[in-house]
């Protein structure tokens, strides 16, 4: 007896440190997961599970309307169900270049009620809107005082925090989300290992423990997540001694295409399982970019108390991982857009000029109003979709109704972009046209019998063929259209416009390719 009671004390601690340290196993089936799981231009990704459910919001600068909302009941197939601000009084835009607008937003979900918090740089600075439906409608914005970027909210026994990097100091307050206001003072809670800009905060409890996730090293290669905790949401927190816990700038991963690996944002699934959604970049020819920051998923385990992303190895785009369940293997895209209904996925540069669109019987109709893709603080007439496959065609006929300039547009910032358009003065032409900087180059003209054509992008991940009537006119190397060459925080949007006169498309094709 006596010695079974000493087995039970010797064996105890062991018991204990297992329990505290759950390195369970993590349930479920292992399948061969899909990154990016949301591609193309899908950056700062934020999730929040719902049961069963799962809503991913994105960052959007720009582009009208705002913040995209995906959902998801596996993990892999992510729908766009809408986009949280879609009323230009939700979204104030005036002079807002690719730079600028809505930054990274968080999602989170509250006692019943969807809570999205995100800063429009340029024009009011932190704000948050309220839904029960996260498809909408989204609520007017509630303006919000502490500065900084990246806002994150945590809520606690009836108390609803914010966070934000102001001065580059990851600081805490506590807020009413009703108003908006302020209720306790900014308490500095962490600057990161020494990394520049520390943003991208979130605070997620534990075992007792409040964890601050955030990232450092800037948005392009060193890029990376690091960790504190604490047992006071005030701090201090202690930074984990493994910091970062996820990085690609790494010997590991210095030959993955996959690279800006960080800004992310933990979850538990339904099982119980814990994951992280972050951002990350493709490479294309090179040290290039031109797809944005896409959204990944990889899975998260705890170690003696601190979280490890990916059992601490890169990502990759086909892995095998541990899910709840066997998710539906995602489909290539291919669809004809006929403009009958103008889905979510469809954007504007800064709000559009609804005199300037119609669309009636599978055929869109745009008028110009003189706004290129040139900076102008402006309203070019463009409907713009992300490109989310780098081996893709997509295309239109297109119709020029007297003199003018239509056609299809591969918009990375006014500082990069490329049109393929019908142009018709005294005689009709297409053209394939580059802006980069201060360069404007015509590619290719090509003169036509009349107004009309069809015409067609075919990418290949490192260049652009351009086919005019199914005849290649010209080829275009992506890196022109990179993030490294033309700037911005965001990805090539494509799509019809029209810069002057007035154009018929018959729709809008788009599908994916594999080589
Ligand atoms: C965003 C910041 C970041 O607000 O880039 O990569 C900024 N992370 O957290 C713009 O997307």
């Amino acid at each position: 007896m006596k010695n079974h009671i000493l087995a039970a004390l010797l064996i105890l601690p062991v018991l204990v440190a297992a329990c505290t340290n759950t390195e369970k196993a993590p349930a479920g089936v292992e399948v061969q997961l899909q990154n990016p799981i949301i591609p193309g231009f899908h950056p700062d990704p934020s999730v929040v599970a719902v049961g069963e459910d799962y809503y991913i919001v994105n960052s959007t600068f720009h582009y009208f309307p705002g913040v995209p909302v995906y959902h998801s009941r596996d993990l892999q197939n992510w729908e766009q169900i809408g986009n949280v601000l879609d009323r230009p009084s939700q979204l104030p835009l005036e002079q807002s270049s690719v730079w600028l607008g809505i930054y990274a937003p968080t999602i989170r979900y509250h006692d019943g009620t969807f809570y999205m918090i995100t800063t429009n740089v340029g024009n009011g600075g932190n704000f948050m809107v309220t839904a029960t439906n996260p498809a909408g409608p989204w609520s007017e914005p509630v303006w919000l005082e502490q500065q900084g970027i990246d806002p994150s909210l945590y809520f606690e026994d009836g108390k609803c925090y914010m966070v934000s990097n102001p001065n580059s100091v990851i600081t805490l307050c506590e807020i009413n989300p009703a108003t908006g206001a302020t209720l306790s003072p900014g308490k500095a809670l962490w600057r990161g290992t020494g990394g520049r800009f520390p943003e991208g905060p979130h605070i997620y409890k534990r075992d007792g423990w409040y964890y601050l996730l955030i990232s450092e090293g800037g948005t392009e290669l060193a890029h990376k997540l690091t960790v504190a905790r604490s047992r006071n949401i005030y701090g201090p927190y202690e930074a984990n001694p493994a910091n970062p816990i996820f990085t690609h700038c790494s010997l590991a991963a210095q030959d993955s295409n996959i690279q800006g690996t960080g800004h992310a944002d933990f979850f538990q699934a339904s099982d119980g399982s814990w994951w992280t959604v972050f951002l990350a970049y493709r490479r294309y020819g090179g040290d290039y970019h031109h797809l944005g920051r896409e959204t990944f998923l990889a899975p998260v385990s705890w170690e003696k108390g601190w979280p490890v992303v990916n059992g601490g190895k890169p990502v990759a785009e086909r892995m095998k991982v541990r899910m709840p369940a066997q998710p539906k293997a995602p489909q290539p895209a291919r669809f004809h857009e006929d403009f009958s209904a103008i889905g979510p996925q469809w954007m504007h540069i800064q709000h559009p000029i609804a005199d300037n669109y119609s669309a009636h019987a599978g055929v869109l109709t745009l008028k110009g109003n003189g706004d290129g893709f040139d900076w102008g603080g402006w309203h070019p007439t463009a409907l713009l979709m992300r490109q989310q496959d780098a081996d893709c065609q997509f295309g239109s006929t297109v119709r020029l109704i007297g003199e003018g300039e239509a056609g299809i547009a591969l918009y990375q910032s006014d500082a990069g972009h490329v049109e393929f358009f019908v142009r018709r003065g005294r005689t009709p032409e297409a053209v394939v046209r580059v802006r980069l900087h201060s360069l404007l180059h015509e590619e290719a003209v090509v003169p036509l019998k009349a107004g009309e054509a069809r015409l067609d992008v075919r990418a290949w991940g490192d260049h652009y063929e351009f086919l005019l009537g199914g005849r290649e006119i010209a080829r275009v190397d992506s890196k022109l259209l990179s993030t490294e060459m033309a700037g911005g925080f965001t990805g090539i949007t494509i799509g019809p416009y029209c810069r002057s006169g007035r154009a018929e498309f018959d729709g809008f094709d788009y599908s994916a390719l594999s080589n």
